[in-house]
C-alpha cells in the first residue's frame, strides 16, 4: 500500500509552524527546505510542499490525501475538502478596509465603488449577502496600495495585527470572515487507521499547548482550599515536604485556568508556584 500523503505550505506563514506541528507529533523527517516532497522515516506518510493557493485543490483531487491550510484559501478555493481539525495558528481577519479618511459610515456607502482584493470569491458572496452592488478588481498582490493609486475605493485583505494598514492610510470598516490554519482531508478516508492515529497525536499535541504543570506548596491546614480551587482535576497528586506539615501539590490545569486563579492561589497560602510545559496530553 502507498504512503498517505500530506501538504503542506513549501514557505510562508505557515510553513513553520505546520513543520513543527508535525514534528511535535514524533514524526521524524529532514530535507525539506530543498525539496517537493520528503518520507518520514518513522510514520507511514510523505509530505508535500506547496504553494499554499495549491493545497485545497490538490486534497479535492487525491494528489495528497491530507492538507494543512489558511481557512481562507480553502473558502475562496471552493474546494470540496473535509475539515478534520482546527489547528490554532495562521489567525487572521479578512476585512474590508478604506482610507483612514474617507466618508464611509455603513455597508451601503459601498455600492457603485470599486474593492480590490485577491479575494474575489469570498468578497462577491459577502456583497451579495448585503445586497450590495460593487465593483470587484482582482488583483493578486499589493493590495493594500491600490487606493493610493486610485485603482479602487476601498479593499478586501487580510488582516491580522493591523500594521499593514495603518501604514498604507487604511483602516477597517467591515469584518468579513476570521480564519486559521485547518487540517484538511479529500473525502472517504476518515476510517483509515493512519489518518485516525494522526488526527489522534495532532490533538494531543494541540491539547498541551493549552496545558501547564503546575506545582505549589503549602500547608496542611490550607491544602483544602487550594484543592477546591484547581478546576477540574480529580486527584492532585500531594507529596509531602521536608518541612513538617507542608505538601507539594502537583497538577495539570489549562493556562487559562491557571491566570483565573493564581491570586485566589496565593491568598490561600500557596507558595514558591512553577509552572512547567506539557508536551503531550492523551485522554
Ligand atoms: O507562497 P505561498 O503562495 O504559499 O504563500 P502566500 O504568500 O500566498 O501566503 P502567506 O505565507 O503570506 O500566508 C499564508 C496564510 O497565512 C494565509 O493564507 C492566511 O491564512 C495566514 N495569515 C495569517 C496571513 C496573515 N496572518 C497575514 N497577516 N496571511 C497574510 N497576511 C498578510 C496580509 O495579506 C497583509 O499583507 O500580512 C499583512 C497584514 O498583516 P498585519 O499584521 O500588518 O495586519
Ligand atoms: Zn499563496
Amino acid at each position: 500500500m502507498n504512503n498517505l500523503k500530506i501538504a503542506i505550505q513549501k514557505s510562508g506563514r505557515l510553513n513553520e509552524k505546520s513543520v513543527q506541528l508535525l514534528k511535535n507529533c514524533g514524526l521524524a523527517f529532514e530535507n525539506y527546505k530543498s525539496s517537493l516532497i520528503t518520507t518520514v522515516a518513522n510514520f507511514p506518510l510523505e509530505i508535500l510542499f506547496l504553494r499554499d493557493d495549491d493545497i485545497p485543490e490538490y486534497v479535492q483531487d487525491g494528489i495528497a490525501d491530507l492538507g494543512i491550510v489558511g481557512e481562507n484559501i480553502i473558502v475562496e478555493t471552493e474546494a470540496n475538502v473535509r475539515y478534520l481539525q482546527r489547528l490554532g495558528f495562521g489567525k487572521c481577519g479578512l476585512k474590508i478596509a478604506v482610507p483612514t479618511h474617507s466618508e464611509f459610515k455603513e455597508l451601503a456607502d459601498l455600492n457603485g465603488k470599486a474593492i480590490a482584493t485577491s479575494y474575489p470569491t469570498i468578497l462577491k458572496k459577502f456583497l451579495d449577502e448585503n445586497n450590495l452592488s460593487t465593483d470587484i478588481r482582482t488583483i493578486s498582490g499589493s493590495v493594500e496600495i491600490s487606493p493610493a493609486l486610485e485603482l479602487s475605493d476601498a479593499i478586501f485583505d487580510i488582516v491580522s495585527t493591523g500594521g499593514t494598514l495603518r501604514s498604507n492610510g487604511l483602516k477597517p470598516f467591515a469584518d468579513v470572515m476570521t480564519s486559521e490554519a485547518i487540517l484538511i482531508s479529500k473525502n472517504g478516508i476518515d476510517g483509515n487507521p493512519v489518518v485516525r492515529e494522526l488526527i489522534q497525536r495532532i490533538q494531543s499535541v494541540l491539547r498541551a499547548a493549552e496545558t501547564k504543570y503546575v506545582v505549589l506548596n503549602v500547608e496542611r491546614s490550607n491544602l483544602d482550599e487550594i484543592i477546591a480551587l484547581l478546576p477540574g482535576v480529580k486527584s492532585p497528586t500531594i507529596v509531602p515536604l521536608a518541612e513538617e506539615n507542608w505538601v507539594a501539590v502537583h497538577t495539570v490545569i489549562s493556562e487559562q485556568d491557571f491566570w483565573d486563579k493564581i491570586n485566589k492561589l496565593k491568598a490561600a497560602g500557596a507558595q514558591g508556584i512553577v509552572v512547567m510545559p506539557v508536551e503531550k496530553v492523551i485522554m
